[in-house]
């Protein structure tokens, strides 16, 4: 099924400054997204998990699951890991083709429908390193993916995250910039696996 592209069709990066985050619309064919989209929502140990607030717990909107070497840590929570599949290496190594980088885990969300979404936040934890490099793929309905400026929000931007793509984010963007998954009116179902190198 994983078949290695020989040239990425375009690529660009979205910020203006501070960091980058470069989009790769195609990284998977259609052919090759529909079917991991389908394997991914059916394969994966999704659960819903409580987060911590402002010091309450509160229940995340959507479902995750952690797969690797390294549990991901964030809001409070360290999360179970589980070890890594085949289906997840084939698409780790695909994505540490264009990265140029090693990653030792993954976390998987599940966008069950619009109303799922993800809120403000770096990801910039200590164990991620000082400029992380993190490799978004997307599957499912595409949904906006947003970034402002941190503190200050005087610069903003809105991206379309296709089917089947890959967004790099390296150099300052987990420190300049914050990125968010609003919700949308979109019914259908959207899978998102970040990459990351935890020490
Ligand atoms: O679903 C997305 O595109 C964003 C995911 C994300 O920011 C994260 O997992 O840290
Ligand atoms: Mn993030």
């Amino acid at each position: 099924m994983m078949q290695s592209q020989l040239f990425q069709p375009f690529s660009s990066n979205l910020l203006p400054f501070g960091g980058e985050a470069i989009l790769y619309p195609e990284l998977f064919s259609k052919p090759e997204s529909d079917e991991l989209y389908t394997q991914l929502q059916q394969q994966t140990a999704w659960t819903q998990e409580p987060i911590k607030i402002f010091g309450k717990l509160v229940m995340q909107p959507r479902l995750t699951a952690c797969y690797g070497e390294k549990a991901v840590a964030y809001s409070g929570i360290i999360m179970q890991i589980h070890p890594w599949t085949a289906l997840l290496l084939d698409v780790k190594q695909r994505v540490e083709q264009i990265a140029g980088v090693a990653f030792n885990s993954v976390l998987l969300n599940y966008y069950r429908d619009g109303n799922d979404s993800m809120g403000w936040h770096r990801d910039n934890e200590r164990e991620l390193g000082l400029q992380p490099v993190i490799a978004s793929v997307s599957f499912g309905a595409p949904r906006i993916f947003k970034l402002r400026t941190y503190k200050e929000h005087d610069h903003a931007i809105s991206v379309p995250l296709p089917h089947g793509s890959l967004l790099l984010m390296q150099g300052d963007s987990q420190h300049i910039w914050e990125h968010s998954l609003p919700k949308s009116k979109i019914q259908e179902g959207r899978i998102n696996l970040t990459f990351r190198q935890i020490s």
